[in-house]
């Protein structure tokens, strides 16, 4: 269910601590941890603390805490220094849009020239 822990979600245990991370910033709504397959020199997730299946549904159900996500991406970049050269911020919605891991997240992408359109 939107926005209750689910015991199967990865990164419902990341928030819980219960599997290690490289986390990046904490705030009371919001987890950010670098990808452990980094597509660029910066690749990090963040992420509702709560449980949503993808963006859509955070959006839909929640748009304070959607936002705090974009607050957040742009401050994980900020941190890396991607700010000034540019970075991108995707959200992977729907298996055929490559996403895997059935928790909201924003990748954030930078640190290398990012192409147009992405694959
Ligand atoms: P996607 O948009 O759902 O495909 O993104 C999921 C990301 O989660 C992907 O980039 C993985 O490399 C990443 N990830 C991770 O950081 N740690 C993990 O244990 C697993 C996936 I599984």
């Amino acid at each position: 269910m939107a926005g209750e822990p689910q015991a199967d979600c990865l990164f419902c245990k990341i928030v819980a601590g219960d599997v290690p991370a490289e986390v990046v910033r904490e705030t009371d709504t919001t987890v950010a941890f670098r990808d452990i397959n980094p597509q660029a020199p910066t690749h990090v997730l963040v992420i509702p603390k709560v449980h949503y299946r993808d963006a859509a549904t955070l959006a839909a159900a929640d748009p304070h805490l959607t936002a705090d996500v974009l607050r957040e991406a742009a401050e994980v970049a900020a941190e890396d220094k991607v700010d000034g050269t540019g970075y991108r911020v995707v959200f992977n919605t729907g298996s055929g849009a490559g996403q895997t891991v059935w928790h909201a997240h924003a990748h954030v992408l930078g640190g290398r020239g990012l192409n147009w359109p992405p694959g």
